[in-house]
Formats: C-alpha cells, structure tokens, sequence
C-alpha cells in the first residue's frame, strides 16, 4: 500500500499545466522503463455475453439489449489457434476474459486446461473472470496464471451509479484475494463514464490505497455501446485521457500502464501523448472482447513514425 498520497496532492497534480505535467510523467518512466518500447497483449472473450452482472457501460450486461453475440465457455483447442495467433502477431501477454460474476464451479477444470495450453505456448496468461474466492485465486496460480484483471472501474464515490450489482468492497476483497494467492493484479479503471475530474482523481487515491501494487493498471475509454445506459453519455476531453495517464504514471512510477479500451478513436497526435505520459502498453488484435479495437497495421504505423517499437 503506498501511504503518502492524499486527493490533494493528487489533485494538485492532475491539474498542473499539461505540458509540465507530461514532462515529469516522462522523466519518472525514463527512470523504470525503456520509453521506445509498448508491451502488446491480446485480448480473447472466452465466454461472451448473459452476464447476471449490470455494469451500465457493459455489452454483456444481461439487463441491457446490445447485439452482441453470446457464447459459452470456448473449447480450448479454440483458445490455442486464437493464442497462437496473437503470439505470432507479437503479443506476449494472452488476456482472457469471460462475462460471468464468478467462474463457476463446473468451468473450473475447464480453465485450468485453457491456462496449460497458452502457457505452453510460451506465452504470459491474465484471465479476467469476475469475483474470485481465495479458494478459486490459488487454483489458477497453481494453474500457472500469471496476471488477473480485475478493475475498480470508478471512484468509490460515483461507483453507485454504474454498478449495483457487486460494491466496491467485493471488487476490493477480490483484489486481496488475487494478491494472497500471488498471482499479479492488473487493476485499473474507465473513464469518459460521465465521472467528473474528482472521481478520475479519487480512482487514482484508491488504486493507491489497494493492498498490493498493482504490476498493470489499465486505463480505459468507454465505447460506447448502443442498448446500455451509457450509450449516449457525453463524450470526455481526450486530454482527460493525458491528464489520468501522466497521474497514474507518476504514482505508480513501476507499474505497467495500458492506454486500453477506446483508442480506435484516438487520433496518432493523442497515442503519442499519451505514451509520453507514460502509457507503455496496448491491447493488439482487431477485437477487444466485444468492440473494435484500433487495427493492428494502424498501430505498428504508429508505433513507426514515433520510432517506437514492441517489447520483444
Ligand atoms: N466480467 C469480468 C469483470 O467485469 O470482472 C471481466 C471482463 S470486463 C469486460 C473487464 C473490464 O473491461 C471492465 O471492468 C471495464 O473496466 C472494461 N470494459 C468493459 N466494457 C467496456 C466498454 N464498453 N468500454 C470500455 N471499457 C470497458
Ligand atoms: C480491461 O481493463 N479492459 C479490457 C480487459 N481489461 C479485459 C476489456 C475492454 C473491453 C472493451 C469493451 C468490449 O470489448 O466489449
Ligand atoms: Fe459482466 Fe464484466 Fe460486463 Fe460487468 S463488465 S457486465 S461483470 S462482463
């Protein structure tokens, strides 16, 4: 748990000016990290849609009426020819995701089988599979998972207005229960949720206040997705996108820090500020676990003209 950060000091931070706030990002990921380099990771949606779950931003949600196509628990020789896929695209990390409140019991084994396979691919693993028990954490490490995703999503305070299904303190008790069983926690949030400036700032408070450090903090753009409550919600600033970045960077100086969801509609001028603040990884692949993702050609154009590269 870091102790010394407090929501002034982190807001006095947020709101410095941007190019002096980017400067000291920069400076800070200089000292940790190679800052040519993007850690690339795909993305798979193992089991999609019917989710009991009403995260009001979410195409899988049950409540709500999207066109998604849904899917129970793939095979896992499906799995593999998507892993094998993604690896020789350049991926290194493999993120599975499945739109379930908890891993049922019966898909246990399942599982287990999915995670023998990416890892003998010689690939890293991150499921992200809803509230975990201690009992079902030690499972998948002992599985050989090596990341689990599980975000805060928001501020505790505007929480209550995106979820009601599971509290932030489920979300929290998850996170302890992942980091006691030693697997490494990606935790992060979205953004553009129709939060104001003080909940990006008091998200960024409480990923301080978590138990264990989080190794990778995704920070999201909400897609929109028509049929959810947040359809329609006014689109943010993209330079509230910088600001959270250079934030979080500073405050987790060795943290991995993912530009996530949302940035097909980025422009090349906002990815290359916001990996000067300090984003150094990306989601690689056409899909997301639903929603389009930025083209992978579009992205190693990118990464080209700012003579940046993917990690090896
Ligand atoms: N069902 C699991 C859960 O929520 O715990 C895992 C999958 S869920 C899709 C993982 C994360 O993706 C969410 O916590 C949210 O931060 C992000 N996400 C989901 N839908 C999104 C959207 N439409 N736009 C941006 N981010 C989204
Ligand atoms: C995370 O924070 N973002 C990823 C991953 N963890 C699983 C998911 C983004 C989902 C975007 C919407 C969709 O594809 O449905
Ligand atoms: Fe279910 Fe995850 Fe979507 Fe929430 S974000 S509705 S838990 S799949």
């Amino acid at each position: 748990m870091q102790q010394q950060w407090n929501y002034e000091k982190i807001l006095q931070l947020y709101d410095k000016p941007l190019l002096d706030l980017i400067y000291q990002a920069y400076t800070v990921h200089q000292q940790f990290f190679n800052t040519h380099e993007i850690e690339a990771c795909a993305l798979l949606s193992i089991k999609t849609g019917n989710c009991p779950e009403d995260c009001t931003y979410c195409s899988q949600s049950g409540h709500y009426k999207t066109t998604i196509e849904k899917n129970k628990l793939l095979d896992v020789n499906t799995v593999l020819e998507k892993a094998k896929r993604a690896k020789l695209k350049g991926a290194k990390r493999f993120c599975m995701g499945a739109a379930w409140r908890s891993p049922p019991k019966k898909n246990i084994n399942d599982l287990i089988k999915i995670i023998h396979a990416v890892k003998n691919l010689g690939m890293e693993t991150c499921m992200t599979l809803g509230m975990l028990d201690s009992e079902q954490a030690i499972k998948l490490k002992k599985a050989g998972l090596d990341y689990y995703n599980h975000n805060l999503d928001t501020s505790r305070e505007y929480y209550p207005n995106i979820i009601s299904t599971r509290t932030y303190e489920d979300r929290i008790k998850t996170l302890d229960n992942i980091a006691k069983a030693g697997l490494k926690t990606c935790c992060g949030g979205i953004i553009g949720l129709g939060e104001t400036k003080q909940d990006r700032v008091n998200l960024i408070l409480e990923l301080t206040k978590l138990n264990s450090t989080p190794e990778s903090i995704p920070i999201n753009n909400l897609v929109p997705v028509e049929g959810t409550p947040l359809a329609e919600v006014k689109k943010l600033e993209p330079l509230e996108t910088v600001r959270t970045i250079a934030t979080t960077r500073i405050l987790f100086p060795k943290s991995k820090i993912r530009l996530s969801a949302g940035r097909e509609i980025l422009s090349d001028e906002m990815h290359a500020l916001c990996f000067m603040a300090g984003a150094n990884s990306i989601f690689l692949g056409d899909t997301l676990l639903t929603a389009k993702n930025s083209e992978p050609s579009r992205d190693m154009h990118i990464l080209s003209k700012l003579g940046m590269k993917l990690e090896a």
